[in-house]
């Protein structure tokens, strides 16, 4: 099984964005992709955000543009969406959440299976969740502070913007993929995409 485990990885990067690949450990469930995806250049200071409205709740803690997180010392980018291509699988069954929480989505960058995603409400404030789906229906939904979950369907694969009408600011995404091969990098910009079946793929950034 080891021979026959290769990944090749295709260079289809933004601009200045690198990442590194190896296949770290194989078994009889697959093999492990691991890899960290780094900004090339010197990374833009990172931006803090004033909440405008519902600032006894949205100003407890700094709200930080998302758009481009990078780690300072080792460059590596959060966020990014890595998934490996030409490959089947089937997801554990567990259903996804997200959270608004700080007047901010947790995550930023959601995956999840083909589905139903619960939002949370932690904020006890009047969010209006809004995805720009194409392939989805798209949902422009308020959710009131006493509401604190509410259930949404993103049945077909599509990387989904979402934002919130309430606060302007509040941005994320939603990466429905029909695989489990998908993993979103952490603080350091590391990933790691466990049991890929044997054989060659290309992964995507
Ligand atoms: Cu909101």
């Amino acid at each position: 099984m080891r021979k026959s485990l290769a990944v090749l990885v295709l260079a289809s990067f933004v601009f200045g964005v690198w990442a590194l690949v190896g296949v770290s450990a194989v078994s009889a469930a697959g093999g492990t992709i691991e890899g960290t995806v780094t900004f090339d250049g010197t990374p833009p200071a990172p931006k803090e955000i004033p909440p405008t409205k519902d600032k006894q709740v949205c100003g407890k803690a700094p709200i930080l543009d998302e758009s481009l997180v990078v780690d300072k010392g080792t460059k590596g980018i959060q966020w990014a969406v890595v998934a490996v291509r030409g490959v089947e699988g089937k997801w554990n069954g567990k259903g996804a959440t997200l959270d608004q929480k700080g007047c901010t989505f947790h995550p930023h960058v959601l995956v999840m299976p083909p589905g139903k995603v619960t939002i949370l409400n932690s904020d006890g404030v009047l969010h209006n969740f809004h995805s720009y789906s194409k392939k989805n229906p798209p949902v422009n939904r308020a959710q009131p502070g006493f509401r604190k979950k509410m259930d949404v369907e993103l049945k077909q694969p599509e990387i989904v913007k979402i934002t919130c009408d309430a606060h302007p600011w509040m941005a994320g995404w939603i990466v429905v993929s029909d695989d489990p091969y998908v993993a979103v990098t952490d603080a350091k910009g590391d990933f790691t995409i466990k049991n890929v079946p044997p054989g060659t793929y290309s992964l995507e950034v």
